[in-house]
């Protein structure tokens, strides 16, 4: 076993893998079956029984680990869908326990849940825990009909499910960000000096429109620079008056899927610049790189509007961050209607991101939209974040878990 590590004030228990552990748990099921197939299976999930059983391990690894460091009475709050398994697991290791866990990423209709040969096992995982928690309420309720089909659980009589003699809560928990980092970090003034800096050197006289995304399939970056691309040869933007500007932080590499993903986007982006630029003035400016927390803070300083257009998308957290940082009131938030944020998020301009020239439309009116229409969307967005931030989210779903 490694030692545990102490960071402010945290000690954190690590728990190992071998290599072959990584690829197979995390690489390979986590990310080629689970992450495509939740996320609508934007690309065909790949099933394989020795990943499966790297999954199943690893899960029972995580759930002996946290049997070990908690005491009876202890609230344990478990992320994600790497470890779906472990809150069964750990019930039977130690049943004193409270156990919650949250899912960050979206969970599917039942049609596409029942293809996974071990559906049963991982809805019967997840509903080891007192309180399951999603990104959406259609989340929560993909869930619900999930269990339903694939489980013994039924319908409890206050909206829970029943488990045996359990109650299981099923809800959804939309998560934040911290509104007040965000907001106060980008009225610092150094972080302002970089975001003028940045107009400056794209041209004072152009709209920012900006994408700021992990490299991954499901983020829609390849479909938003068609769009763009729509615009510029409709005429209704030009690289004279507008820029698009794409940082992309690479992700995942080992998988072949977001390799061949970056090669066509990197394909796409000189393709627009070969046809739309003009000396001085390329069409995309495109970044490959993780920026440090100020950096980005200027590039949302800097962009006119913010363009979010994943084909699926838990909840996308760059949409939040971008609208807390315009404390000015100005700037326009693109947003697909498949991520869950579009949920909360009503007054920006929702997109649907497979219709180009939908997308492109909106974004023209992104780079056009008169101030006064802007702010009111703006100040509205932000009253929504401010009172929704991730203090909100921890506390609803530790409140819930606690109960
Ligand atoms: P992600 O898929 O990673 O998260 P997202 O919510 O957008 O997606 O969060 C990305 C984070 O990375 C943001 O905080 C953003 O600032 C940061 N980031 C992105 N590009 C960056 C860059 N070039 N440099 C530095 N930082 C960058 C998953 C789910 C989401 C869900 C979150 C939280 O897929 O749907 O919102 O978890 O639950």
């Amino acid at each position: 076993m490694i030692e545990a590590i102490e960071a402010g004030g945290i000690r954190m228990q690590p728990v190992s893998l071998s290599h072959r552990e990584v690829d197979a748990f995390y690489h390979c099921f986590s990310n080629r079956t689970i992450w495509p197939l939740y996320h609508d299976a934007i690309h065909a999930p790949e099933f394989d029984e020795s990943w499966w059983d790297a999954y199943v391990r690893v899960n029972a690894r995580f759930a002996r680990s946290i049997a070990e460091n908690a005491n009876h009475g202890d609230s344990v709050w478990i992320h994600d869908y790497h470890l779906q398994l472990v809150p069964a697991m750990l019930r039977e290791l130690k049943p004193g326990l409270r156990i919650g866990i949250f899912l960050h990423i979206p969970f599917p209709p039942r049609e596409l849940f029942g293809w996974l040969p071990w559906r049963a096992r991982i809805a019967e995982g997840l509903l080891g825990a007192d309180v399951i928690g999603f990104q959406t309420e259609s989340d929560a309720a993909n869930f619900m009909t999930a269990a339903l089909t694939f489980t013994n659980a039924r319908t409890g009589s206050d909206g829970a499910l029943s488990v045996y003699d359990r109650r299981v809560r099923i809800d959804s928990f939309p998560i934040s960000i911290d509104f007040d980092e965000f907001s106060s970090g980008a009225s610092d003034s150094a972080v302002k000096r970089a975001a003028e800096s940045i107009r400056r050197k794209v041209g004072p006289e152009r709209r920012i429109l900006l994408g700021v995304d992990r490299l991954d399939y499901t983020k829609g970056i390849d479909l938003r620079l068609r769009a763009f691309a729509h615009a510029l040869h409709a005429g209704s933007l030009s690289v004279e008056n507008c820029v698009l500007i794409q940082v992309a932080v690479p992700s995942r590499e080992p998988v072949p899927e977001y390799a061949r993903m970056r090669d066509s986007i990197e394909r796409l982006v000189g393709r627009i610049n070969g046809e739309h630029a003009v000396p001085g003035r390329v069409a995309v400016h495109y970044f490959r790189r993780s920026l440090p927390r100020k950096e980005l803070l200027a590039y949302y300083l800097a962009a006119d509007a913010m363009i979010v257009t994943p084909v699926r998308d838990g909840m996308n957290l760059v949409a939040k961050e971008y609208v807390a940082c315009r404390n000015d009131e100005s700037g326009v938030l693109v947003l697909s209607e498949t991520a869950g944020a579009a949920q909360e998020l009503r007054e920006a301009i929702l997109v649907n991101p497979r219709d180009i020239s939908g997308t492109s439309d909106a974004i023209v009116r992104a780079a056009k939209m008169p101030a006064t229409e802007a702010a009111a969307r703006m100040i509205a967005l932000r009253e929504h974040i401010r009172s929704h931030d991730v203090h909100r989210w921890a506390d609803g779903f530790l409140g819930a878990l606690c109960e």
